[in-house]
This record gives structure tokens, C-alpha cells and sequence, in this order.
């Protein structure tokens, strides 16, 4: 059997196991950010924190974080994600200023059997030393998905923002936050208390932010991984350590600034199903207001030596994407230089998605990783408008591809749905690439194949 049948028979053989439309943004009708996912119960949870609007009338900092409540999402597939609802609020945690909407980004690890998850906010008293401040609390559940139950108090002698634990092999946790510093404590047994004061972690960068750390370990290897202003912007950046607490050394950048200015990253990595994926942000439906973030996934991969390899943050997310489902080219993998732009459908209400617009002859968009279940030479059913009727053609695999159909786009101002029949596909996985035909402008919002 020659090398590329193996392939596409492995694939197919996988392929099951995955069914994925994971695109970025994965939240896709509220704001998300500063996403922990954690592997628990063989699902993948992701507990973000939650950006809103400030609402009016309510004495809060003009242009800044507005954050009320945290949500908790899972996903089998990375695709399809189930909110599960708020799992903790400002309004219901004791030590908590309920009119600060200051909760930032947060944290959840189980330990036998229970589900605890840190958060940071606001305080509405102040503490021993007089400061009101950051604290950092605790709420316990029997399930990821709650119902979670605040502890009655911040924990003791911390202030800070952004916590994460790490639970080592040998059954410490560590709680890791930032201020300035990043900082690690020993916590008890009891997850609820420190068991050692918090020392500042050595050897990080010195000048510019740095805040968000979450460690990992890897091989022998304790990854502290962190969102640190190098220049103007937050980039990710890691530090490579023998132990939880150090001594670290700084290794390298894990992702770069973002190109359109959101001034925040935060992030963390898992491995699921072999696979490492990096979770982060990016201000995708608010591109004028880099406080409304969103969370996005794509695949992250180690070299042979341990260090990380630079990730570059895709539309497309990742896995597989059924050929039946609702394909947004606009997620896509590879644009070309000329003729092709990304446009909300309504700028109005950003989370009503993307549209193509192919504005010339030549002009092409591709999508990758397209799953064709069976012998397919069914229809392809496309979401399109063009103000003066268009011409798209559907290729396979290549740009210069095999044409599986040519697609014309009624004349109309709306986006219209029409079919149009195809040649027949291969069964597997496919890249996807719709070239315009002509020079009259063709929108699209999706397409599928029945
Ligand atoms: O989300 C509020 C703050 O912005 C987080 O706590 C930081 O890590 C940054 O993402």
C-alpha cells in the first residue's frame, strides 16, 4: 500500500473518533476569557472568565473590564461546546464587592472527587494591612459543572490576581498568582488554605506586565507559562524549571502579540486525545473594544528538546469538520493576498458571524480538514449573495484542484440558499477552496454538502 492510501485509511479509521468543528472563536454568543481548560472525566472543561458591556449607571471605570460571573463550558470534541451555565457570581460570594465586576481570570483542579475553583475579585472589606484589593477565593463542587459553593472567605495572605494550581506527582499543590510578580505558595491538603507564605518567582523578566501564569509538567519538566508585555502588548512567553517553585529559566515566546491590538492574551495548555492545544483569547467580536475577548483553541506541538514550538493563532481552530455541517469559509485556513476580505454579517451584532467576499476573478478562500463520510455526489448547498449574480467555482485538495462543482450565485442583495450538484469526492478528509469564476462580487456565508 503506497504512503498517501495509508494516510487517508488512517485518517478515515480516526476520523470517528473526532468529529470536530472546532473554529475560532469556540463561545459563540457571549464574550469569554482568560480560558483554564482542564481535562476532567474525559471531557475537556473550559472555565473562562466573563466580559461584558458595562452596564450603565453603575460608577464603573469607563473602558475597562466589566466582568460579573464565570460560566463553565465542555466539549468531547472541542467542537460542539455545552454551557453549562454561571457557576459563581459577584452577587452570591460573601467577601466579594458585588458592584466591583472585578472577576478576573480563573481556575478550577479536582482533587479526590472534588472540584475546586479559584477566582479572583475585589474584596468588600478591607483586610489586615488596610488594603480592599485583589483576593483571591475558593468555591467547591462534586461536579465540574457545579453547583459550586463558595468558601465563606478569600484565602488568607494572598492578593493577587489570576490563580492556578498545579498538583504535583507527589500530591503538593501549588497556587501560582500574579501582582506585579508571579508568585507561588504551598496550599493544604485542604486546597482551601496556603500551607507556605508566597515567594516571588525568580529569574522572570523584569520590565513589563506580567501576569496569568499557568504551569504545567511535562516529561520531568515544570513549564511556567505566562502573557508578558515585551513590547506594547501582551505576548505568551514560558519558563522551562526541575521543580514547581523554581529556579525557572525563561525559555522562549509561546505566542506573539496579537496583529490587531487586543492588549491582553491569557491562555492554558492541555493534552486531550494526544493532541496539546493552547487555549487563549482575542477580542474577535469586539475589535474596537479590546476589553470583550473571546476564547480561541488551536493545536500546539513540542519539539523533541522539550522547548514549545511558536503557535500562530488560526481562524480555523482546529479538528475535523463534517462535510454536512455548516462550513464557514470565513474561518478559513488560507486566504488569497488579493480580492478576498472578511466582513461581519451585521455589525450590529457581531455574534451573527462572518461573511467572504471574493471581489474578482481569481480571488479564493480555502478551509481545510473536511470530512466526507461517504462517496459523496450529492449537492453542495450554499448561503451566498451577489448584487449582480456570481460564479464561484468549488475545488478540492488544491487551489488548482479538482473542480467538484461551479456554483451560480443568484443575482440578489440578500444572502440566498441554493444548491447546486457535485462531482464525486473521495470519502476522507479534504481541503476546501471556493475561487471566484468571474469579476462580479460573490458573498458567502457557509456552506454544506448534503
Ligand atoms: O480578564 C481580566 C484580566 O485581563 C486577567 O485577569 C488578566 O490575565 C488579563 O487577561
Amino acid at each position: 500500500m503506497n504512503f498517501k492510501k495509508y494516510f487517508i485509511l488512517a485518517l478515515l479509521y480516526v476520523v470517528p473518533a473526532f468529529t470536530v468543528l472546532a473554529q475560532n472563536p469556540i463561545i459563540r454568543d457571549q464574550f469569554s476569557a482568560d480560558p483554564t481548560a482542564r481535562v476532567m472525566n474525559g471531557k475537556v472543561y473550559v472555565f473562562p472568565s466573563h466580559d461584558i458591556p458595562a452596564p450603565p449607571n453603575k460608577n464603573l471605570r469607563e473602558n475597562w473590564f466589566c466582568m460579573p460571573d464565570y460560566h463553565v463550558f465542555s466539549s468531547e470534541d472541542l467542537g460542539e461546546w455545552t454551557d453549562h451555565g454561571v457557576i459563581v457570581s459577584q452577587n452570591k460570594v460573601a467577601w466579594v464587592d458585588s458592584t466591583s465586576y472585578s472577576m478576573w481570570a480563573p481556575d478550577c483542579i479536582e482533587r479526590n472527587g472534588k472540584y475546586y475553583f479559584y477566582f479572583p475579585a475585589n474584596k468588600n472589606v478591607a483586610g489586615p494591612n488596610g488594603r480592599k484589593g485583589f483576593g483571591i477565593g475558593v468555591a467547591v463542587a462534586d461536579k465540574p459543572e457545579g453547583p459550586y459553593v463558595p468558601e465563606e472567605n478569600a484565602i488568607e495572605g494572598v492578593f493577587g490576581i489570576d490563580p492556578n494550581v498545579l498538583i504535583d506527582k507527589d500530591g503538593q499543590a501549588y497556587l501560582y498568582y500574579s501582582m506585579g510578580n508571579i508568585y507561588v505558595a504551598k496550599l493544604k491538603e485542604n486546597m482551601t488554605e496556603l500551607a507556605t507564605k508566597p515567594v516571588a518567582i525568580a529569574n522572570l523578566p523584569e520590565k513589563g506586565m506580567k501576569e496569568g501564569p499557568f504551569v504545567f509538567e511535562r516529561n520531568g519538566k515544570y513549564y511556567l507559562t505566562f502573557p508578558h508585555v515585551e513590547n506594547d502588548t501582551e505576548r505568551l512567553e514560558y519558563a522551562m524549571g526541575d521543580s514547581p517553585e523554581g529556579p525557572f529559566t525563561m525559555t522562549g515566546v509561546i505566542m506573539d502579540e496579537s496583529e490587531t491590538g487586543c492588549w491582553t492574551n491569557h491562555h492554558s495548555l492541555i493534552e486531550y486525545n494526544d493532541q496539546w492545544y493552547l487555549f487563549y483569547h482575542h477580542n474577535d467580536y469586539s475589535p474596537q473594544f479590546d476589553k470583550n475577548r473571546s476564547v480561541c483553541i488551536d493545536s500546539l506541538f513540542f519539539n523533541a528538546d522539550g522547548t514549545i514550538q511558536k503557535v500562530i493563532p488560526t481562524k480555523r481552530g482546529v479538528g475535523v469538520t463534517p462535510a454536512s455541517g455548516k462550513i464557514q469559509l470565513d474561518r478559513y485556513s488560507a486566504i488569497s493576498e488579493n480580492g478576498a476580505t472578511i466582513a461581519f454579517n451585521d455589525t450590529t451584532n457581531t455574534f451573527a458571524g462572518w461573511k467572504t467576499t471574493l471581489a474578482n476573478k481569481g480571488a479564493w478562500i480555502s478551509y481545510n480538514t473536511v470530512n466526507f463520510e461517504k462517496k459523496n455526489s450529492g449537492k453542495v448547498v450554499v448561503n451566498a449573495g451577489a448584487l449582480n449574480g456570481g460564479k464561484v467555482e468549488l475545488r478540492i485538495d488544491a487551489v488548482d484542484g479538482p473542480v467538484l462543482a461551479e456554483i451560480d450565485v443568484p443575482e440578489s442583495k440578500e444572502m440566498t440558499v441554493s444548491k447546486t450538484k457535485i462531482n464525486k469526492v473521495e470519502p476522507g478528509i479534504h481541503n476546501i477552496f471556493v475561487v471566484a469564476a468571474n469579476d462580479n462580487p460573490v458573498e458567502i456565508d457557509w456552506i454544506s454538502f448534503e
